[in-house]
């Protein structure tokens, strides 16, 4: 069974760590993490491809005809074929370059433009992977910091529809390092009001 941690994020919001495969999430929509091809890769892309079926490359191919490419950090909705989740958010992420080519702030822009794409289909749940930590090379550290930050703000502003965010992990060192950086969060950002929540059985 998948691990899970669930926090509370003040009164009416949740972020979730789960250590599996995001292509079996319930969640209103789970985020891609895709390249500016929108055509498909390896990685997670590769297996929401996958489990989505072939419409998913469909409505990927139209948008990259109306739109052209994805540049780093933005990202679109799709819906999501077979998948159990409604809506599939593709966005890109920035090459790991050491650090200097604005890969923070592109990071930081693929959380909460994500985040704006769900909210216009009006989702409730969203579940993100690590984004940019595989073939795109960025230290996991620095990014589950960006991730669980851009996340905590955002649900604490309380501007979106979106009421929990799961982040799904697939290895388990990336799952435990998720969780040092969601207490060390906790701690350094008291207004976030974070809670760790017992889960009910
Ligand atoms: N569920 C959750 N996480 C997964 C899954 C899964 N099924 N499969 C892999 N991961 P990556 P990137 C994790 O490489 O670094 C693609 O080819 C993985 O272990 O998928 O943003 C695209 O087309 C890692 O921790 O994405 C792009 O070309 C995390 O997801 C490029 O890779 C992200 O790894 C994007 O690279």
């Amino acid at each position: 069974m998948d691990q899970i941690l669930r926090y509370r994020i003040g009164e009416h919001n949740r972020i979730e760590l789960v250590q599996g495969d995001i292509t079996r999430q319930e969640t209103d929509a789970i985020v891609n993490a895709a390249n500016s091809s929108l055509l498909g890769g390896g990685g997670v892309d590769g297996a929401i491809h996958r489990a989505a079926g072939p419409s998913l490359l469909e409505e990927c191919k139209k948008i990259k005809m109306q739109r052209g490419s994805l540049p780093a950090g933005k990202a679109v909705g799709t819906t999501g074929g077979l998948l159990k989740a409604r809506f599939v958010i593709h966005t890109v992420g920035p090459i790991w370059q050491g650090g200097r080519y604005n890969e923070p702030q592109i990071l930081e822009n693929c959380y909460c433009n994500s985040m704006a794409e769900a909210d216009r289909f009006r989702c409730a749940t969203i579940s993100f992977p690590s984004i940019a930590t595989g073939a795109y090379h960025y230290p996991v550290l620095p990014a589950a910091r960006i991730a669980v930050h851009t996340i905590a703000e955002l649900l604490h502003q309380g501007k979106h529809s979106i009421r929990t965010v799961c982040f799904v992990l697939f290895e388990q060192e990336i799952f435990d390092r998720y969780e040092e950086v969601v207490h060390e969060t906790a701690e350094h950002y008291p207004q976030y009001q974070i809670m760790e929540e017992p889960l009910s059985l």
